[in-house]
């Protein structure tokens, strides 16, 4: 049964003033209900933020501590390897990339002898001046097994981290970035860019001797609160005393004294870290092996779009004549002004 619509003018604008009249008594139960599922929304959001930033606290502190197998860095070095074979295969008759290929290829051999390397490389990095060179001096005299030390140009020029000594840092197997304080927030970032090189790192608080030992304390406490463990305070080259001793004249005598240079506690982490060297070459070495896949990939990408654009091009000639050859546009257009000019 076909049920015929009688005066719709009057049905339509009966159904709109009812609609309209049950929109305006729900309005206020609507907006009640939007205020909850809004709030349990940000309840829901909020718990799962926190639940992430207390994973990702964990991965990095696993990732501090993380192991690396002999055989995951071979693997790394492999899958390096074969990403540069595939690079030369489809290369072709680009010589450019051909030329990178080589270079990129003549890098694997020397990455699976760095596996079995026995030197260490100590970085020591940081600001102007906050004592890399009197550090490194007296780091020379502990007798370090097979450890060569290696100076940064200052972390920072003109208050801005310099990303050339960053690259240059991350190619060693231990940094040690010295402050002299607590950390400046451009500081703060190169010690994050560094972390998130999986660079393995240590922060020195040098010149502790300029505070009194309860200032010490608090900024040993901050630094400790900022990026958590990993700090060790240091003096390389402590500021001269005066010594004052009372003659049995009566008259006193004074001179200033030299103190030792404070590095017993670094000495100690440091003797910790390198009794594990294997696992320092190895990190580095696995590094090296992801910087050199990535380089590699990212030349495949480029050599693969070289090769793509003509095809695009192509195709766009191709649809671009299809869209001018296409009558389906211009029937759309006399349907509606068929339509339009039966009313
Ligand atoms: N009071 C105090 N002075 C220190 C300490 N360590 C280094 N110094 C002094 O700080 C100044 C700078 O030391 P450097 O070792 O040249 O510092 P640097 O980081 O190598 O400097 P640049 O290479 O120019 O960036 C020198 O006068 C050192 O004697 C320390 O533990 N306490
Ligand atoms: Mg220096």
């Amino acid at each position: 049964m076909v049920w015929k619509l009688k005066r719709p003018i009057l049905v339509g604008g009966i159904g709109l003033s009812f609609s309209l009249w049950m929109l305006q008594s729900w309005h206020h139960q609507l907006m009640q209900l939007t205020e909850y599922s809004l709030l349990s929304l940000l309840a829901v959001g909020g718990g799962l933020w926190l639940i992430k930033q207390n994973r990702s606290k964990l991965t990095e502190e696993q990732l501090d501590e993380m192991t690396i197998a002999r055989a995951t860095v071979e693997n790394t070095i492999a899958a390096s390897a074969s990403a540069i074979n595939k690079l030369v295969e489809i290369a072709g008759d680009c010589q450019e990339a051909l030329d990178k290929a080589t270079l990129l290829q003549e890098k694997i051999p020397y990455l699976q002898n760095e596996l079995d390397r026995e030197s260490i490389k100590l970085t020591v990095t940081g600001g102007k001046s906050v004592g890399k060179t009197t550090l490194i001096q007296v780091l020379q005299q502990q007798n370090l097994e097979s450890v060569k030390f290696e100076e940064t140009s200052p972390l920072f020029i003109q208050g801005n981290c310099d990303t050339a000594t960053i690259d240059d840092a991350v190619k060693s197997d231990f940094v040690l970035f010295l402050t002299n304080g607590d950390l400046t927030e451009t500081e703060y970032q190169s010690w994050e860019q560094l972390k998130a090189e999986n660079q393995r790192l240590m922060l020195v608080y040098n010149k502790q001797d300029q505070c009194l030992p309860d200032e010490r304390a608090s900024v040993l406490l901050s630094l400790k609160q900022r990026i958590g463990r990993n700090i060790v305070a240091t003096a390389a080259s402590p500021q001269p005393i005066k010594v004052r001793k009372h003659l049995d004249d009566n008259s006193v005598q004074e001179w200033m004294e030299q103190p030792a240079p404070d590095i017993e506690d670094l000495t100690e982490q440091l003797n910790k870290i390198l009794a594990d060297r294997q696992q320092l070459v190895w990190a580095t070495t696995m590094r090296k092996a992801q910087l050199l896949k990535t380089e590699t990939k990212s030349l495949l990408n480029g050599v693969r779009k070289l090769q793509a654009n003509p095809v695009i091009e192509q195709y766009q000639w191709i649809s671009a004549a299809a869209a001018f050859a296409n009558p389906v546009p211009a029937l759309d257009i006399l349907a509606t002004v068929a339509i339009n000019a039966q009313w």
